[in-house]
């Protein structure tokens, strides 16, 4: 599994820390292969956040996915979910190590600033989300 997906949220997006956030990725030795942004809609965001539909925070992870720009990006590394998910670092930006993307953009656990496919399968349905093509080997 070489290929996954980073997707930039809105709040970091509207701070202004798009290529911040790129610069650590080819730091940390993540080939860029592709970037888009978009703006989701209320249906892609629920289809996105599938998973989440019964979590008591969906309705709020929907609202926030939607008010603004997103950016996928699609990184390529060997061991790319694992690497990637060490770079984004916890959930919750105030437990997340120092270094990682979240510690330094994240403002809370919801305005996380980025999302990163949690296995190899969510990287194959979350890079189609953005790509429309299975470009995740
Ligand atoms: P991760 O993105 O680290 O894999 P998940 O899959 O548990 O975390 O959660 C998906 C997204 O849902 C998170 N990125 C975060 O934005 C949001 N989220 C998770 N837990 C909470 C919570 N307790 N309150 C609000 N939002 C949450």
């Amino acid at each position: 599994m070489k290929r996954t997906l980073l997707m930039i949220k809105p709040d970091a997006v509207s701070k202004g820390v798009i290529g911040r956030i790129l610069f650590m990725l080819e730091e940390n030795g993540f080939k860029i292969v592709a970037i888009r942004s978009k703006r989701f809609s209320r249906n892609e965001a629920e289809r996105f956040y599938e998973v989440h539909r019964e979590r008591p925070f969906f309705e709020d992870l929907v609202n926030f996915i939607t008010e603004g720009t997103v950016v996928g990006v699609m990184v390529e590394h060997e061991d790319a979910v694992r690497r990637l998910r060490d770079l984004v670092g916890a959930t919750d930006p105030k437990e997340a190590r120092p270094g990682t993307i979240r510690a330094i953009f994240g403002e809370s656990i919801e305005r996380n600033a980025v999302h990163a496919s949690d296995s190899p399968e969510s990287a194959r349905r979350e890079l189609n989300f953005f790509f429309h093509e299975d470009s995740s080997d």
